[in-house]
């Protein structure tokens, strides 16, 4: 029987410890989270990480301690964002790779992000493309319109497979200022990937949660769910735990008859390093 991706966000770069207290930032809330995600149907983590103040930072011993921490109290495939937070400089967002993740996310363009700017000039993609492909780590290209599924094609026509030769794409539906989270945009960014995409996951942000969800079992697509998504279950429900997100994937998944798949089948599906 074909399976699900769950891949959980669980930290995200945008909101503030202070409004959520919920949100993962230390380092043993954050293996925590990790540990309950895996139980529940997660096989991928796509990582930011908190300062000793719950700020966002790419500090690079942070990182690499993050990394080995979900490494070794979990087998959940580690992604870092290269994406980090709208005022992050780009030689801070290279250097991401430096901790030597599993994956790392890439944005294939820039994006409207509420008010604010979320930069992805072409040539900042192609060199932290040629990176990854050096460091033999796999990237997962977020996509947060249709602009960036015609930019994938020009990457891929251009610079050719990603490390590992598998095309995993991830759709960013529902941030103000990209591709609304409806079935119709994610239909039409899903009939317009290049071929050589081998899967693909999408995530609905906040209220576009749970159609985006559907819409993308319905294609035959993976799911992405977390906190750095979505903050609540439903109107005036918080989420208290990313597992409540992502028990709530597996249990859509299943009915789906896709169950979640196992990080080992992850580690297959993506051809990440072993
Ligand atoms: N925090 C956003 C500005 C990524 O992780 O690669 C970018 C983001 C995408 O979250
Ligand atoms: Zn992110």
């Amino acid at each position: 029987m074909a399976s699900t991706l769950i891949t959980v966000a669980p930290t995200g770069a945008e909101t503030a410890k202070a409004d959520c207290p919920a949100l993962p930032t230390t380092l043993d809330e954050l293996v925590e989270t990790a540990k309950r995600c895996e139980a529940a149907g997660a096989a991928m983590i796509h990582l930011h990480i908190r300062d000793g103040e719950h700020r966002p930072t790419l500090d690079l011993s942070r990182l690499t301690e993050a990394v080995g921490a979900v490494r070794a109290n979990t087998a959940l495939i580690v992604q870092l964002s290269s994406g980090g937070a709208v005022t992050d400089p780009y030689e801070n967002r290279l250097r991401v790779l430096d901790a030597e993740p599993d994956s790392c996310s890439l944005t294939m363009g820039t994006v409207n992000f509420g008010d604010d700017v979320f930069m992805n000039p072409w040539p900042f993609v192609t060199e932290l493309y040629q990176l990854s492909q050096e460091r033999e780590i796999v990237p997962e290209f977020e996509l947060f319109d249709l602009g960036h599924v015609a930019a994938l094609h020009r990457l891929l026509d251009k610079f050719g497979l990603p490390y590992g030769g598998r095309v995993h794409c991830d759709l960013v539906m529902g941030v103000p200022g990209g591709m609304p989270g409806t079935a119709d945009a994610l239909v039409a960014a899903v009939n317009a990937l290049p071929p050589a995409v081998t899967s693909w996951s999408a995530t609905g942000i906040g209220r576009t949660s749970i159609t985006v969800a559907l819409a993308a079992l319905s294609k035959g697509g993976h799911l992405r769910v977390g906190m750095e998504d979505t903050l609540t279950l439903a109107k005036g429900q918080p989420v208290n735990h990313n597992a409540e997100l992502v028990e709530r994937a597996a249990a859509l998944a299943t009915m789906a008859q896709r169950p979640p798949m196992s990080p080992d089948e992850a580690r297959d599906l993506l051809n990440v390093k072993r």
